[in-house]
């Protein structure tokens, strides 16, 4: 799975707020056990080692994702909980693309 979405680092480790907190526009790639985050789906597609700000992967064992009906600010919101501690939400475009989203992530 991959496509838009929009990203707010929540916290960096558990107790410790990330300190980069606007939400950002990206593209983001699934594959199995990891997340990767592009500018946008042509540096995806063309230039799949030029990651957004030189990030690396998201390692996806031990997270877990689910809808956050919590955060009301945006609709389509799903949270991102990193073994390490970290959160991220995200914004899909529809209900039925964060459905997607948390469902295959869950499953990487
Ligand atoms: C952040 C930005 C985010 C906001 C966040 C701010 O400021 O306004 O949109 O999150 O609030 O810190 P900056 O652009 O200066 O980094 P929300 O959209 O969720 O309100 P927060 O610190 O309460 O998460």
């Amino acid at each position: 799975l991959e496509g838009p979405l929009a990203r707010k680092h929540e916290w960096d480790q558990a107790g410790k707020k990330a300190q980069h907190r606007s939400w950002q526009q990206i593209y983001v790639v699934l594959e199995a056990g990891h997340l990767r985050f592009y500018k946008d789906q042509r540096y995806a597609k063309e230039r799949p080692q030029d990651t957004y700000h030189h990030e690396a992967p998201l390692d996806l064992n031990g997270a877990s994702s689910a809808p956050a009906p919590d955060y009301n600010k945006r609709p389509h919101v799903f949270r991102l909980k990193m073994a390490s501690g970290a959160e991220y939400l995200f914004q899909a475009r529809s209900e039925a693309e964060m459905t997607d989203w948390v469902t295959r992530v869950n499953a990487a």
